[in-house]
């Protein structure tokens, strides 16, 4: 192993006290979690800890369109009322409802990427972290999937400043189409998400046979999953093809989305991952020694995705967790065990041998065709 990395960590206080409105699972409060959680363990000696600039709306227009920047910016629940067509066209509603200080949010959580992605091209450390961060489902001109602005692509629209190819891979049990999209028609981003796929499972893309097109044909790969992976072949699976990735697509840097939500009993989630198991991926990616910009993403049983992602930073910071849980403002939701590890699940694992076998096949196929 090389000396420690040097990590840079962002997080902003005001990040966690946004509210998306009863019932929704998307609950801010997580970060705050995860914040104090992080702090318990003592993680934040070992790191740079800083609080991301707010993204600016043009910073948010390098990739959303500007219209729909600025109605993001005037909308509020006081006033969403009286604009019900514009509403409609940017797709606010259930699933990405207007609430108090949601620009405000949106302007943390992107600016914290892309701070991120700056200080690594500005060779300031060799990892960043936003947990706030991961938004995938967000397009030019569309809300989606909880998701306002997309700060992913932001990142990776600045990490292209400095690098000929990015290499960005997603772990959310969703498919990460709004990142997807965006790279669809170009080589200097290779796009890998592993995600549930079928049932009408949202956003319902993400098939292994959508590759990408034009000069991005073969550079959006897709790992289309069922109910119930277990630990033991997802890592498999992830370490086949993301090494094989890295090797082919020689990428100068690498942004990882990693959504908690893939996690066993996860409230939307439907995969049996446990930590352990989850934090593997960011090990591996760790070990390539790139340029690594780490995200959160979903995540909806709160006190496992604060377990999670303080795992998976003490893994970036090669510090040894102990699993009792230290004191914290927060220790009551870690009862009745107070444990930092959740085990797996035990739902019926419906991916079957064969099943993954002929996924694996047909992605490295497609990587055949591709050279540099
Ligand atoms: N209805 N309230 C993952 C994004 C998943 C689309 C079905 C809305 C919900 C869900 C919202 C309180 C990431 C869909 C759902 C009900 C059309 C999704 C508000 C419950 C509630 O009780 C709820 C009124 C809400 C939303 C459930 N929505 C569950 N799953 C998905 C989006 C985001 O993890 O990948 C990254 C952060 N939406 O399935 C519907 C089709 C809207
Ligand atoms: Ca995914
Ligand atoms: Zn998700």
């Amino acid at each position: 192993m090389r000396s420690k990395d040097k990590i840079s960590y962002f997080y902003d206080g005001d990040v966690g006290s946004v509210y998306f409105g009863p019932n929704h699972p998307m609950k801010p409060h997580r970060l705050c979690m995860t914040h104090h959680l992080i702090l318990a363990y003592g993680l934040h000696s070992k790191m740079e800890v800083y609080r991301p600039h707010k993204a600016y709306p043009i910073e948010m227009a390098q990739f959303h369109s500007p219209d729909y920047v600025e109605f993001l910016q005037r909308i509020n629940p006081e006033n969403q009322n009286l604009f019900p067509n514009e509403m409609a066209r940017y797709n606010l509603g259930e699933d990405c409802p207007v609430f108090e200080d949601m620009f405000e949010f949106c302007q943390i959580y992107a600016g914290g990427t892309i701070d991120a992605a700056r200080r690594l091209n500005n060779k300031l450390c060799d990892i960043s972290i936003n947990w706030a961060g991961g938004l995938h489902h967000a397009k030019k001109c569309d809300a989606s999937g909880f998701c306002y602005i997309n700060d992913l692509v932001l990142g990776i629209l600045e990490l292209l400043k400095h690098h000929p190819r990015v290499l960005y891979i997603d772990i959310d049990v969703h498919h990460g189409d709004g990142v997807e999209e965006a790279f669809y028609f170009t080589d200097r981003v290779m796009t890998v998400s592993f995600h549930k796929f079928g049932d009408k499972f949202f956003p319902g893309t993400g098939d292994v046979k959508e590759i990408g097109e034009r000069e991005g044909k073969y550079y959006a790969i897709n790992v289309p999953l069922k109910d119930g992976i277990d630990d033991s072949s997802f890592n498999r699976l992830f370490r086949t093809i993301i090494s094989k990735v890295v090797e082919i697509y020689q990428p100068g840097a690498i942004v990882l989305q990693c959504g908690a939500d893939s996690l066993a009993r996860d409230r939307l989630g439907c995969f049996n991952l446990s930590i352990d198991g989850h934090a593997e991926c960011v090990k591996f990616v760790k070990k390539f020694n790139l340029p690594l910009l780490v995200t959160g993403g979903g995540g909806y049983t709160k006190e496992n995705v604060a377990r999670c992602w303080t795992v998976e930073t003490g893994i970036l910071l090669d510090t040894e967790l102990p699993n009792e849980i230290p004191e914290n403002d927060y220790i009551k939701y870690f009862a009745p065990d107070f444990s930092l590890k959740i085990p797996g699940g035990h739902i019926e694992n419906m991916n079957t041998k064969s099943y993954i076998s002929s996924i694996k096949v047909q992605i490295l196929e497609n990587l055949r065709y591709i050279q540099h």
